[in-house]
């Protein structure tokens, strides 16, 4: 397939004024007439042909000027359409009709069926899947669009923008116009056409003005969107406040549709959404889901400044509106609830998903130089990771002076579509900070490594810390410069104080060393006594740290550091540790060694009632499977992990009892109420059942406590403690069986159902997921329901996914390459669940290796697919 790069960016010979398209709704048959106002851009040559991208269409008629153009005048292949012979100068206006499938397209792209409903997906190039046309982000155009349709077909017509009007139209059918005044890319454009229940809001804006909100769901689930109106009210106020931003039309409306490939979508004033993160109520959502459904509400809205006011030039600047909207989404959510468990959980994100990412075959830069697939780039480093550089640009800046740079980037690019330069330009010119260094945080790929060392000098009361950076080549990048690495610290004394005094040997302020040098030594002069180094606090930089610290260090950070963060990032430093150790010592069939002093600090941490119990279930829980494979690094038995993650929580769980059982007992009661405190109640309640379950071994005490559920986040982790724990008793096939039948027309709450089975330790999970997909209901072709079963088998199953026999990869193989045929998109999406195959030992990854290539050799691959494998592929 072609290779796109970034330095071959050229603007289109054509310039794009405006577009009035009309739509004819048929789910075999829409009739799609583009009206565009187009002139040649200054300079184009007079003989520059007009080519536009189309895919899948069914070109019914051309017309220039309102007259058809001969056929010899243009030109279409399956992916464009070119116009030759266009007026040298002057506006000039080229009518484009087109015929597309509705019902028929299983990409989820462009104009397709969800339940009946009509619904649009252009990011990143579905809007060439309903007309052709420059489908690209840099052509913005002012857009009006009509929708005619069946009353009895689709009931409700709507697009972007506000409302012009609408009414009856012909026998049996009517219409509605919408017309939307900024002027935005192809891929913001959305339609949706449908019967759908609503519920209805508005917001008054800072300058008084009042737009009308409206969330569309399927009728009968009304009920459920309330908290999704919440969120975005709060979302609305949140811009105003820290940002300054207001909305800018009259109406925002949400539609919420259940076949969607990914979370939601920004579209200019109509965001679609995957019911998933709209529905909620306290009987089928967990605490979680609430988390998700704020934040995803934020994301998309924020978006509204920072993507579509200021959109990209192209899609190599994808985390210009993604890793900013990404930052701007977790720090909302952490003025929204409590801010260290929110960045605790950050970090365990970022980590289990964007450094594995980071440190295998399809590592990639924030900023991509090149790409076969768009789509396979909306990755974790994209947004994670892009989020990440924005945060240590507000940590270099400090909070005052990155306002300043966010105000200048508003003011100087709204309307355009920008790049990654543009926007660090307004920083630079805001704070006169030099950001070329820093800048490589967007060139080069890999999680660089910082190795520190320490050195006290008792006679001269010196103390000198010597940091040294690396970073690891990665596809296409073999030599790698020295970055500017932010890095939070702080020196604490005997006594739980911290040291004041500045250090000297290079560039340190406000507690953040600044490492732009391969090695660095700053030392610290007349300090009383040998002090602990807290050393990226905050997860200031995305890095690895490798630090000789000990126990008893880490254990006097946890105790006193004044950042929550560190004190979490020391326990789990110190468990991480303990769990290294007792895996290896497991794979040698060694005897455990005592992990008292870990059992010990935990479970002070379960019962200090001084710190918020969100941030004790943090603490709390255990480092993942894949968080200690991925420290290990290579020749991974993730049989040897499970044993040795088990065996670590059963010493906890068995010292710390009595603790356990007192705390899985105090989940509030009385109305269930989604917001932060008590969702952290729960939190510490769940986490604590876990251990409880474990040392009393006996599943009554669960499936008590599943029958006297009274919302879905203790009802869904009771049952997951009887499915990972004791999967053969009787009263876990209750449990399930009254579970699925309770649920059974709720598709995502059986979503969890499915999810929950998936997840089981052991190679026993691999015949159950055959036999769940083998289900009667099991609807394949819906991407939620994949991704609650085979994505949470080959993604959240080690032990069972990577089952030695290798059948998990077959399973994995075989529906990729099927659901591939319908929706490569998520079939690639999928397929990377496979990502760190390379790390596990000889035997699997050869199994992983023969999957692989089953892959490639099945031919007729998408590009998205083949993308995937052929870079997975040596
Ligand atoms: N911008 C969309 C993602 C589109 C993905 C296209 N394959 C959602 C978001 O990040 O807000
Ligand atoms: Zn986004």
């Amino acid at each position: 397939g072609q290779i796109f790069k970034l330095g071959d960016y050229r603007p289109t010979d054509f310039v794009v004024e405006r577009i009035d398209l009309t739509f004819e709704l048929d789910p075999a048959a829409t009739k799609v007439v583009s009206r565009m106002i187009l002139h040649r851009r200054e300079g184009v040559a007079a003989d520059a042909a007009l080519v536009l991208d189309g895919d899948e269409l069914t070109l019914d008629g051309l017309q220039l000027d309102g007259n058809d153009i001969d056929p010899a005048g243009y030109a279409v292949t399956p992916d464009s359409l070119t116009i030759r012979a266009l007026p040298e100068s002057g506006p000039f206006e080229i009518t484009v009709s087109t015929t597309i499938s509705p019902e028929t397209n299983t990409t989820l792209m462009g104009l397709y069926r969800s339940s009946g409903v009509y619904c649009t997906q252009c990011e990143a190039e579905g809007f060439r899947r309903i007309t052709y046309f420059y489908d690209r982000p840099d052509v913005l155009a002012v857009y009006t669009v009509t929708v005619i349709a069946r009353k009895d077909d689709a009931k409700l017509l709507l697009s972007n923008g506000n409302f012009l009007g609408g009414g009856d139209y012909d026998e049996g059918r009517h219409f509605a116009a919408w017309f939307d005044p900024h002027p935005k890319p192809s891929y913001l454009f959305a339609l949706v056409g449908g019967d759908l229940g609503m519920i209805e809001d508005s917001f008054t804006t800072m300058s008084g003005r009042d737009v009308a909100l409206k969330i569309y769901v399927e009728h009968g689930k009304e009920a459920r969107a309330a908290y999704a109106m919440d969120a975005l009210k709060r979302s609305m106020k949140w811009d105003e406040e820290v940002y300054g931003r207001e909305y800018d039309l009259d109406i925002f409306q949400i539609v919420a549709v259940s076949d969607f490939n990914m979370g939601a979508m920004e579209n200019k004033g109509l965001n679609v959404f995957n019911d998933k993160y709209v529905l909620a109520d306290p009987e089928t959502a967990t605490d979680a889901d609430y988390a998700n459904i704020e934040a995803i509400i934020a994301h998309e809205y924020f978006h509204n400044w920072t993507g579509n006011r200021i959109t990209c030039r192209d899609w190599f600047q994808l985390c210009l509106k993604e890793g900013l909207t990404v930052y701007r989404d977790h720090t909302f959510s952490a003025d929204q609830r409590s801010a260290p468990v929110k960045r605790i959980a950050e970090i365990r994100l970022l980590k289990a998903h964007q450094f594995p990412e980071d440190a295998g075959p399809l590592a990639h830069p924030v900023r991509p130089q090149k790409y076969r697939e768009i789509n396979n780039f909306y990755t974790a480093t994209v947004y994670e990771k892009g989020s990440e550089v924005v945060r240590m640009i507000r940590t270099i800046l400090g909070a005052e002076d990155f306002r300043k740079g966010m105000d200048l980037y508003f003011e100087r690019h709204d309307g355009d579509a920008s790049t990654i330069e543009d926007f660090l330009a307004c920083f630079t010119d805001a704070s006169g900070r030099d950001l070329t260094q820093f800048a490589l945080w967007y060139s080069q790929a890999g999680t660089p490594l910082v190795t520190v060392s320490t050195d006290w000098n008792e006679a001269g009361k010196t103390f000198s810390v010597t940091l040294e950076q690396s970073l690891a080549p990665t596809p296409g990048q073999s030599r790698k410069a020295l970055m500017h690495i932010p890095l939070a610290y702080g020196l604490i004394l005997p006594d739980g104080r911290e040291f004041e005094g500045q250090p000297h040997g290079g560039e340190a302020g406000n507690g953040v060393f600044h490492l732009t040098k391969r090695k660095q030594t700053f030392r610290f002069a007349g300090v009383p006594e040998r002090p602990v180094l807290s050393i990226n606090r905050g997860f200031s930089a995305p890095v690895n740290i490798a630090m000789e610290q000990s126990i008893a260090d880490l254990a006097h950070i946890a105790r006193h550091d004044s950042d929550g963060v560190a004190r979490w990032q020391a326990i789990n430093d110190h468990a991480t540790r303990s769990l290294i150790s007792a895996a290896r010592l497991s794979r040698d069939d060694r005897k455990l060694p005592s992990v008292a002093e870990l059992a010990e600090i935990l479970i002070a941490t379960a019962a200090d009632e001084s710190l918020e119990p969100a941030f004790r279930a943090q603490t709390l829980t255990l480092p993942s499977e894949s968080d200690i494979a991925r420290e290990i690094g290579g020749n991974i038995d993730p049989d040897a992990i499970h044993a040795a993650r088990e065996a670590v929580m059963k010493e906890v769980a068995h010292a710390g009892l009595e603790t356990f059982a007192a705390l899985a007992d105090s989940a509030p009661t009385g109305p269930y109420s989604p917001d932060a405190e008590d969702a952290g109640k729960r939190a510490l309640a769940a986490t604590a059942m876990a251990y409880a379950s474990i040392a009393e071994g006996w599943p009554d005490r669960l499936k008590k406590a599943f029958d006297a559920a009274d919302n879905m986040t203790m009802m869904a982790q009771a049952l997951q403690l009887l499915v990972y724990q004791f999967a053969s008793a009787e009263e876990t096939r209750e449990a399930l069986e009254s579970f699925r039948a309770r649920f059974a027309d709720n598709p995502l709450a059986l979503d969890k159902w499915h999810t929950i089975q998936a997840m089981a330790p052991g190679a026993k999970s691999y015949d159950r997921v055959e036999h769940l997909l083998a289900g009667p209901d099991f609807d394949r072709t819906n991407p939620n329901r994949m991704r609650a079963l085979v994505g949470a088998f080959s993604a959240g199953n080690p032990t069972g996914f990577n089952r030695a026999d290798g059948a998990g990869y077959r399973l994995l193989a075989r529906e990729v390459i099927a659901i591939d045929k319908r929706n490569p998109q998520l079939a690639a999406r999928l397929l990377t669940a496979l990502r760190s195959w390379q790390s596990l030992e000889s035997g699997r990854q050869e199994h992983a290796r023969l999957a692989l290539v089953s892959i490639r050799e099945a031919g007729a691959l998408s590009a998205d697919v083949s993308d995937i494998v052929d870079r997975m592929l040596p």
